[in-house]
Formats: structure tokens, C-alpha cells, sequence
């Protein structure tokens, strides 16, 4: 407690108690992500007077231009992560196979998998990033894993939030037990509990979506989005408003603090390259989700729950359609209405 606000240190360590099993171990595990984000905000709030803007000259797995800020941010989170013991070991959106914990430090029963800086791009224009996680346990060889060990459904993680470098730094966790958020205090370099309980309004009349795509869109979305448009004049006879920040963390922080739908749906341009959608499942798609329903919200495919999909790869990517209950619910129905139609 400082200031009469509760810390994020002893915060987690109630929490702790709520996980069967759980130990010193998570607690840890968990502090040494906090700090692996607070180091990543000091990076972040200097910018380039620390020269880390920019490209790095290189591409990830995904085939997309790394940042140098992707770079340096996830060997920050392996830096601060690989040491403790915690960890059998850990997955990124910025490494094409597992990180194995290094020989010289003992090896713990879970795994973490991290977008260390999503939304990289918008740090060349200085527009709101962050950091995504999520943790899950170890069940096969905890000495010896594989990529396989990560192909776990997201009601398997244990944990999973999001670091928001924004005018205020903030971090956002779950553990399933509600979620809850914290602002850091930059004079202590500690967060302090902020928005406790946060939850999701089940109605909304804001979405967020790339309309540059919308000659790709199946026609449930194209439904919606034209709703959507139509606003008072139209079937839902309410008008909306619409936001794209090109950095999931802000929309979904948006989304918890205000309501909202957040969609990066499949289209026909991605059939079409054979992928399942833009955004990555264990380290996006599954993460937002756990802290989407936990506060009250839905995440679905448009088809499917997303933390019901069992993985088949590592960076496996998802269509999602995130927010406002009613919302994510009224999408679904009209998937499930164009199908039904396909089928007839
Ligand atoms: P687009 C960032 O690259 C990201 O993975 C998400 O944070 C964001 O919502 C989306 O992609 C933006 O995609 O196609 O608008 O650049």
C-alpha cells in the first residue's frame, strides 16, 4: 500500500491465492513480467533520444518488417525472464521457434508467450503501444519442451494481460478472478491498483475496424459494419462511431474502460493467401480474450469461442470479434445465419 492505493507486488500476491497449486513461484514469474514492462515503458516514453525508432532491416516468422524496438523489447522480456527458475521456457511473435531457458538456470512449470511490442509501427508516429502476455503451466516435460507444450486452448492459461504505453503507462491482468488494472507511478516506479474490477458495458455504439479491408469482408461483416453505418437511419436505428488505433492493446483497453467491438475478421483476401486471419493466437488472440470474458465481455471467431481453439502451430493466426457482449453475440448470429443459408 502507498498513497492509500494497494501496489501491483501486493496485489498479485492475494492473488496468488486463488490459484490451486500456486506457489512463490507465480508470484515471482509474474512480478519479473511487471518489470519486464516497466523497463520497456522507460524505452518507449525516450523514444529516440535513445535512437530506437525505426527499422531493424529484418523480417519475423510472421514475414512482417521488424521494429527495432521488437527487437530490443523481447530480449528485455528474455533478459528478465529466463533467470529465475520459473520458466520452462517462453514464445514470442518475434522468434520463429521456442527460447529454451540457457543451460546455467534451473528450469520452472510454466510457459510464457509474449508480442512484446504490439503495434510496433506506431511508435515511428508516437501513437499509443503495448505489451501483450500470457502464461500457461508446463504439463509435458518441464526440462525438456517443445513448441507442442505451448499448443495449449486459451481456458488453459493461468494468467494473461497487457502492458498499455500511453499517456499513463498501465498494465491490465487477469487471473480469473476479474480483472484488474494499474497506472505506474513514474516517481516510484511502481504500479498502483487504479481501475479495480474492471467490466465491459454489454451494449455499445462504437466499433473499431480497418475499413480499408472492407472489399474483402464476408458478408456477416459487411452486415454489420453497413448497420453500423446506416446508424439512426438504418435496422438499428441508433447512430455509431467508429475508431481504428492499429494497436490492439489500445483498442482493448478502449473497449474495458468504455465498451466497444473490436473486429480483425477472416476475408476473402486471406483465404485467398490460406490464413486464418491477421491477428496470433497465443499471444494476441488468447490473452486479449481471457481478459475480454473476464470482464464481462465476449471473444468469438465470428464461428468459434477463441479460447476454445485447440492450436496446431505456434503462431497459428485467428480471426476476432472482441467487446460489448450484445455485440460479439449479434456478429455471431449473423455468421451463423450466412452459414445456415450456405448450407440450405
Ligand atoms: P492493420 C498491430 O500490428 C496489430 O497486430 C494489432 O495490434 C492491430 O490491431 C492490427 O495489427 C492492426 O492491423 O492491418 O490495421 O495495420
Amino acid at each position: 500500500m502507498h498513497n492509500g492505493k494497494t501496489s501491483i507486488t501486493q496485489f498479485i500476491i492475494e492473488e496468488q491465492r486463488h490459484i490451486d497449486s500456486a506457489t512463490g513461484d507465480f508470484t515471482s514469474l509474474l512480478n519479473d513480467v511487471v518489470t519486464s514492462c516497466k523497463v520497456i515503458s522507460n524505452l518507449v516514453n525516450q523514444g529516440e533520444l535513445v535512437g530506437v525508432l525505426g527499422s531493424a532491416g529484418s523480417e519475423n516468422v510472421q514475414g512482417e518488417e521488424q521494429k527495432k524496438m521488437d527487437i530490443i523489447t523481447n530480449d528485455v522480456f528474455l533478459e528478465t525472464n529466463q533467470w529465475a527458475g520459473h520458466l520452462a521456457a517462453m514464445a514470442s511473435e518475434e522468434m520463429d521457434d521456442i527460447y529454451h531457458i540457457p543451460k546455467q538456470y534451473p528450469r520452472g512449470k510454466y510457459l510464457l508467450t509474449f508480442d512484446p511490442l504490439d503495434g510496433s509501427s506506431n511508435m515511428d508516429v508516437n501513437v499509443s503501444v503495448g505489451t501483450i502476455f500470457s502464461i500457461l503451466r508446463c504439463k509435458g516435460d518441464c526440462q525438456n519442451p517443445t513448441a507442442e507444450d505451448f499448443l495449449q486452448a486459451g481456458t488453459e492459461q493461468v494468467c494473461a494481460g497487457y502492458a498499455l504505453y500511453g499517456p499513463s503507462t498501465m498494465m491490465v491482468l487477469t487471473t480469473g478472478n476479474g480483472v484488474n488494472g494499474f497506472t505506474l507511478d513514474q516517481n516510484i516506479g511502481e504500479f498502483a491498483l487504479t481501475h479495480p474490477n474492471m467490466t465491459i458495458p454489454e451494449d455499445t455504439r462504437e466499433f473499431a475496424i480497418n475499413a480499408s479491408n472492407s472489399r474483402f469482408w464476408e458478408k456477416p461483416v459487411q452486415r454489420y459494419v453497413d448497420e453500423c453505418l446506416a446508424g439512426s437511419t438504418g435496422a438499428r436505428g441508433e447512430d455509431f462511431n467508429m475508431r481504428w488505433v492499429a494497436s490492439m492493446v489500445a483498442e482493448v483497453h478502449r473497449i474495458l474502460t468504455r465498451g466497444g467491438i473490436f473486429m480483425y475478421p477472416i476475408d476473402e483476401k486471406m483465404k485467398a493467401k490460406g490464413t486464418e486471419g491477421k491477428l496470433r493466437l497465443l499471444y494476441e488472440g488468447n490473452p486479449m480474450a481471457f481478459v475480454v470474458e473476464q470482464a464481462g465481455g465476449a471473444c468469438s471467431t465470428g464461428r468459434e469461442r477463441v479460447m476454445e481453439i485447440n492450436p496446431k502451430e505456434l503462431h497459428q493466426r485467428v480471426p476476432v470479434v472482441l467487446g460489448s457482449k450484445n455485440e460479439v453475440e449479434r456478429v455471431v448470429s449473423y455468421h451463423k445465419e450466412m452459414d445456415a443459408d450456405a448450407v440450405a
